[in-house]
């Protein structure tokens, strides 16, 4: 059965490559090699992801117990990395240009860091590194990235793509702070690829037992919450003291979820190659239409639409720049207003909390034998209250301006997708955006119910002297605390607005640099069509319906693939 069904996946790939290969769709045949390659050897790739720092390159060099990647503690990654089994370790330098290098394992940091390659100016595709280890040998890639602003935002199309081949997944979280926005946006974007991505809280031989078992629940109410995932696999790990080969907190249980995953391999590629197959397929069609429409259309018609479509490039992205400086202007004055409205709450509030102050402390003063963390913890129940009545407040306000404002900044974003549309004939564009309209402004409250709070490194200055008697030294903090409740307070209320705002910057940022590629991409297939079909054109009649008989056929065929991959 598993046979039968490796024939077809097999056949599969090899059809879409063949037809690819025909029309010269280069980046579709690259994509195809690589699934066939994994198809081949009954592989599957582990993907590291995370923000810069979180350990990943560490992580990796303790599962195969050598220190190969570089780590350190600016950061370091700059291209991504694959680690695969072989009896000889080696290292291939894969180039952009399609050129390959080989060099030595100690060279490795020559192409892979930021110091040494910035921003990839060596060009670098990727690195192929090959080690005897026993882990790689079950049939598993380890695939290294670079922290994930660069991953997502970065320029380089080819990182992008790499992406496109994750099967499976290993997202590395830290204990300090606890799982961001900028981490839920790793989660989002894996758990598009990925059914069941592992979580892995890193470095906790840096707290101890009790804040790591409070970062994990928080971070598991979070990928519940935000995500709706139920039961994660999570571990908390160190990878320093999986390097020195010591066995803590969770590494055996991360061990043996690695090696579930490998006795299920075969699920994991199954999937993989049906996402694949119909990602391959779709963008397949989508080519195949531009062709034959190429094909229809007098040559003079495609010339045009691509000169439109390069004036639309240059248009777009002046339109795009102006854009981002309006709502971020826009952005600014909704914070300020909201910014103005806590401050009016609080002032109005002064009286109570300062009321609620007095008599706690006062109930403080018959209870002086209590340890200092006692009367802080005791005032987070002031806090949470106003908080709370604070945010019940505004977060119908804050809700409203902010969807609408995402909403106008799609309703523009869409006029420039709709001519491009309108120029190429489909709704390419404007289908990608339309979806990602509802993450732009997140309706996530999570830090509204994860209240922030000072943790197990106690940052109070206060010092109790010894000599000092104890219903004196509680009068002492008096202030002390009260800066603490104020801090507690402000630091709650700001945080919220904070995380949305920066929440919505990055996600305007992000689909901006998506948003030119694609241009860019789409500007460089019409001209291929272009040339395709001059060439067409230039034998004959008879030719062009011969072609246009076979992009038909291809057409059939593929979307013959579509349906049997995906009933
Ligand atoms: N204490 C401690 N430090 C760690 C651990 N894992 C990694 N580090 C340190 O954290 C820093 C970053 O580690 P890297 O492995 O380079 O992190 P990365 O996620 O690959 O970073 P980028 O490639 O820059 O995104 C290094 O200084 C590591 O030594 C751990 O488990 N415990
Ligand atoms: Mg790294």
């Amino acid at each position: 059965m598993q046979n039968k069904m490796d024939k077809i996946q097999n056949e599969h790939i090899y059809k879409i490559k063949e037809i690819a290969n025909k029309l010269s769709l280069n980046f579709i045949v690259k994509e195809c090699d690589e699934i066939e390659e994994r198809l081949g050897l009954g592989s599957f790739n582990l993907v590291f992801l995370g923000q810069y720092k979180r350990g990943k390159s560490s992580l990796i060099n303790a599962l195969i117990g050598e220190q190969i990647l570089p780590t350190g503690v600016t950061p370091v990654t700059a291209i991504i990395s694959v680690i695969k089994y072989d009896e000889k370790s080696s290292c291939i330098v894969r180039k952009q240009d399609g050129s390959t290098e080989t060099i030595d394992l100690k060279d490795i940091y020559l192409f892979a860091t930021q110091e040494q390659n910035p921003d990839n100016t060596k060009n670098v595709e990727h690195l192929e590194i090959r080690l005897p280890s026993p882990l790689l040998k079950r049939g598993l890639f380890l695939v290294d990235t670079p922290g994930i602003s660069s991953v997502f935002e970065s320029n380089t199309k080819t990182t992008k793509e790499f992406l496109q081949s994750i099967d499976a997944a290993v997202v590395v979280l830290g204990v300090d702070p606890p799982i961001s926005y900028d981490e839920l946006d790793v989660v989002r974007e894996v758990k598009g690829f990925v059914r069941e991505p592992v979580f892995v809280i890193n470095k906790v031989d840096k707290e101890s037992r009790e804040s790591i078992d409070t970062v994990k629940n928080f971070t598991v109410d979070i990928l519940k919450k935000e995500f709706g995932i139920e039961n994660p696999a999570i571990f908390c790990i160190s990878a320093k003291d999986g390097l020195s080969r010591k066995v803590s907190y969770d590494w055996q249980e991360f061990l043996n979820k690695l090696e579930k995953m490998v006795e299920n391999k075969s699920q994991i590629i199954t999937d993989s190659y049906k996402n694949t197959t119909t990602r391959l397929s779709n963008k397949l069609l989508i080519e195949i239409d531009r062709l034959m429409r190429a094909l229809s259309e007098p040559l003079e018609n495609t010339k045009l639409k691509v000169e439109k479509l390069n004036e639309l490039k240059e248009e777009s992205a002046i339109f795009i720049r102006e854009l981002g400086y309006r709502f971020q202007s826009e952005q600014d004055r909704i914070s300020q207003l909201i910014d103005l409205e806590q401050k009016k709450f609080f002032d109005e509030h002064k009286k109570e909390i300062d009321a609620e102050f007095e008599a706690l402390f006062e109930s403080f003063l018959n209870r002086p034998d209590e340890r200092s963390e006692f009367y802080y913890n005791s005032l987070h129940s002031i806090a949470e209250k106003y908080v709370n009545l604070w945010m019940d407040k505004i977060k119908k306000d804050a809700d409203r301006y902010y969807s609408e404002f995402s909403e106008r900044y799609f309703r523009e974003f869409r006029e420039i997708t709709s001519k491009i549309d309108e120029i190429t004939g489909d709704r390419d564009f404007t289908n990608i955006y339309e979806g990602l309209r509802q993450e732009m402004y997140p309706k996530s409250d999570f830090y509204f119910h994860h209240f922030m709070r000072y943790t197990s490194t106690s940052p109070f200055k206060f010092i109790l002297g010894i000599f000092i008697p104890k219903k004196r030294r509680i009068l002492m903090m008096k202030d002390e605390l009260k800066d603490y409740l104020d801090w507690l307070i402000y630091a709650n209320c700001s945080r919220y607005i904070g995380d949305i705002n920066q929440r919505i910057i990055e996600s305007r940022r992000r689909i901006e640099g998506d948003f030119k590629n694609r241009i860019l991409f789409l500007v460089e297939r019409m001209n291929s069509a272009i040339d395709y079909a001059s060439r067409m054109k230039s034998e004959g009649e008879a030719r062009i319906s011969s072609e246009l008989k076979n992009l038909r056929d291809m057409r059939s065929f593929v979307e013959g693939i579509l349906n049997e991959v995906n009933h």
